[in-house]
């Protein structure tokens, strides 16, 4: 099932060029998504309209949903999904209120201090994808930190769906209820990420600050086109799972695991990084058996099937460890002996998981860690969305007259190297009377 890449013989290939990958091009779609963005930023909603119309099939007059809607979604959702995603949210808050930095007061030198003040953003744009499958866990994962890091205004975007009368998915609307967010757009694609960033005063809908969330190659174009007008979260492509096993993993858990993350997309990614060929084979019959007992068939076999999917063979999981952090893969799991000490070495993955109890779908759903994660290799510098995310550090300047008259020679020389006096002078004239 899995094309195999055996690089047990090698030595010393540049492992990022044999690695699979899927060749996602960005730059094609950033040429489709400008004028709509540029739309959108010189003509506000109505741009955006045209593009749900054409892209979505319906025609939205008013975007935003009211509050009504929100409550009758509520209250007409599942009590089992309910009773889920309340849990999910209960877990997702203790995991990001640990991430709450405090501010750090740091005497630099007697009378002198350097104050790091942790401020949340003023007002987030958060992404809730529709396509191919409904995420109100999605609507979680972008909310829960944002609104831990004490952001005070908070719009979800979401794609209008033409069945649902031009509104985003019933369940998307009731995890936000759930979670109190009142401002909800039926607004997706590249024009929820341009509205989001330049709103629209005459329609009520005011810029944000900051736009997150994961979105399709034209969501992640048009994150690209806005940043700088706002900030961004880092770019969330296809979704990707890798595994690095040695003989002890059970081949069960390894195929579900790996057909798992391949229901997303046909783009999705599944690697399997063995130094086991008994493991490798038992995986693949594995994968057949499970495929005939799953919904989505066809989009897990053309995941699978496709190029950015593979079975890797490693002569052993030292050089295991250096394939997976060559990959960086946005979802990581080890399960091998001893698999926490493995696992602490690793230093790229959006997240890890750790033995055989954390399959990436706990994590996706209820692990209380964050499931908007990077992905195509952005995890060699990139983080998943956290409280962070939404927080900013600004620095106080604290120094007593007699800390800056220390500090004034190497003010006026420093400024006197870059032929700056008007910067010593700043200093010195108050030394003068
Ligand atoms: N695995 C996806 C998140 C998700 N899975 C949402 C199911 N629902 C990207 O991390
Ligand atoms: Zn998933």
């Amino acid at each position: 099932m899995l094309r195999r890449v055996d690089l047990s013989e090698d030595s010393a290939t540049d492992l990022r060029r044999v690695l699979p990958r899927a060749a996602v091009d960005v730059h094609a779609a950033l040429e489709a998504v400008t004028p709509i963005v540029q739309g959108v930023a010189e003509r506000g909603y109505g741009a955006a309209r045209e593009a749900t119309l054409r892209f979505d099939g319906v025609d939205v007059a008013e975007p935003r949903v009211p509050a009504a809607a929100l409550t009758a979604a509520l209250d007409a959702l599942d009590p089992a999904v309910r009773d889920a995603l309340n849990e999910s949210i209960r877990r997702a808050r203790i995991g990001h209120e640990a991430q709450r930095r405090e501010s750090v007061e740091t005497q630099v030198v007697p009378g002198g201090t350097v104050t790091e003040r942790w401020i949340p953003v003023r007002r987030v744009g958060l992404y809730v994808p529709g396509g191919l499958a409904v995420y109100p866990s999605s609507v979680v994962m972008n909310v829960v930190p944002a609104q831990v890091a004490g952001v005070g205004s908070i719009a979800v975007f979401s794609p209008a769906q033409k069945e649902f009368g031009g509104r985003p998915h019933p369940t998307i609307l009731a995890a936000c209820a759930l979670l109190g967010v009142e401002e909800v757009y039926a607004v997706g694609g590249a024009q929820a990420i341009a509205l989001a960033a330049y709103g629209d005063l005459d329609a009520g809908i005011e810029p944000v600050d900051v736009v997150t969330g994961p979105g399709n190659v034209y969501v992640a174009a048009a994150k690209r086109l806005v940043r700088g007008v706002v900030g961004i979260d880092a770019e969330a492509g296809p979704t990707e799972i890798a595994v690095l096993a040695d003989s002890t993993a059970d081949p069960v858990h390894v195929a579900a695991d790996l057909i798992s993350q391949a229901e997303h997309d046909t783009l999705a990614a599944s690697v399997l990084v063995t130094d086991s060929v008994a493991l490798a084979d038992t995986v693949d019959a594995e994968i057949e058996r499970q495929l005939g007992l799953t919904k989505h068939v066809e989009r897990i076999r053309a995941a699978l099937t496709g190029p950015q999917s593979a079975t890797v063979l490693v002569r052993d999981l030292e050089q295991g460890l250096a394939v997976v952090d060559a990959y960086a893969a946005e979802h990581l799991e080890v399960i091998t002996a001893d698999a926490r000490r493995w696992a602490e070495r690793v230093r790229n993955a959006g997240c890890i998981f750790v033995g055989p109890h954390a399959p990436v779908s706990l994590g996706d759903y209820c692990a209380g860690s964050n499931h908007v994660l990077p992905t195509g290799c952005t995890a060699r510098h990139a983080s998943g969305l956290s409280v962070q995310s939404f927080l900013k550090g600004v620095h106080l300047v604290e120094y007593t007259r007699e800390a800056l008259a220390e500090a004034a020679p190497h003010v006026l020389a420093l400024s006197a190297a870059e032929d700056l006096p008007a910067h010593g002078a700043a200093v010195s004239v108050r030394f003068e009377r």
